[in-house]
């Protein structure tokens, strides 16, 4: 579904307990105000399905660029079960906008499969400032809540799957 018609707070299918769940959060300072945002929505949902404070690192990087590296810090230097990667780009007047977005998509994904861990893309790319308002916590929602339940999801999976295993 276009996020233009999705609620990204509201969610779907059940989910799971966070209590015994470890997690770091990496955002990043441009467009502060956004992403401030973000990592506070995805904060405040972790807290609500179970996790404890103790157990959320949060750590920043300078831009959504440096996004990739700054997650590969945070699975090789803490002791997270998954990685939410909160960004914003917004679309300027050069081409930094598709370089940035294709590192951050491409790289984030890398370290999917590299570590076999989930890092989730919580980075907003959009045209102006306000439609990623829009999606920080205004009319569509917080993309920082949709990137912790989904944070909270994969740990699950990976938990069920990995126990069947033994
Ligand atoms: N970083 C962002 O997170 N969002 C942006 O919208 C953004 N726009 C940028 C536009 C230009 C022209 C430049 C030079 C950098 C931009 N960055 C942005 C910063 C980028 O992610 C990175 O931190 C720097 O390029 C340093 O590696």
């Amino acid at each position: 579904m276009a996020s233009r018609l999705k609620n990204l707070s509201k969610t779907e299918g059940a989910i799971p307990s966070a209590k015994n769940m470890k997690f770091a959060l990496v955002y990043a300072e441009w467009n502060s105000e956004v992403t401030n945002a973000l990592k506070e929505g995805a904060i405040k949902t972790l807290l609500k399905y179970g996790a404890h404070k103790k157990n959320i690192f949060i750590h920043a990087v300078p831009g959504s660029f440096e996004l990739t590296l700054g997650g590969q810090y945070a699975a090789l230097y803490t002791k997270a079960d998954a990685v939410i990667c909160l960004g914003c780009v917004i679309q300027g007047e050069t081409r930094h906008f598709d370089f940035i977005c294709d590192a951050v998509s491409n790289g984030i994904t890398e370290l999917n499969i590299k570590y076999n861990k989930p890092f989730v893309f919580g980075v907003l790319t959009t045209q102006n400032q306000k439609q990623a308002l829009d999606r920080a916590g205004g009319k569509h929602g917080n993309k920082g809540d949709e990137a912790a339940v989904t944070a909270i999801k994969m740990v699950h999976l990976k938990n069920i799957l990995s126990k069947k295993k033994k």
